[in-house]
């Protein structure tokens, strides 16, 4: 009955982490991880965000998910619902009208009003 609640217990464990969506750039002195638990997907999404840049201190973080025009297909964008959890970690909640490539640009401004945009893009 252990060894059973222990083997099911690692399936559960490594089971969702393959599920979920993970992605780690480095971009000018960022550091930028995107997380869910789950996969992403076309509709709402949540996943969080922790951002750092030595010497850093956001006051205010923006992210923008698009899709420039494709044929038959007109240019998409979404800014997330942006919710700070604590120093450097942000909790999305964004809308995907469909699966694809999305540009993402997170617009970083800090104390001291300098801002800053890091470019990267998520695949799903
Ligand atoms: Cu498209």
């Amino acid at each position: 009955m252990r060894l059973k609640t222990i083997i099911l217990t690692m399936f559960l464990v490594v089971s969702s982490y393959a599920a979920g969506f993970q992605k780690h750039i480095k971009y000018r002195g960022f550091n930028v991880e995107f997380i869910s638990t789950k996969p992403l997907t076309s509709g709402e999404n949540s996943l969080t965000l922790k951002i750092s840049k030595k010497g850093l201190n956001p006051k205010e973080v923006k992210v923008k998910f698009f899709m420039p025009a494709m044929p038959g297909m007109p240019y998409m964008e979404n800014f997330a619902k942006v919710k700070p959890l604590k120093d450097g970690e942000y909790l999305l909640n964004v809308k995907f009208p469909m699966r694809g490539t999305w540009q993402v640009h997170i617009f970083v401004i800090d104390k001291n009003g300098k801002k800053y945009r890091v470019k990267t893009s998520v695949s799903f």
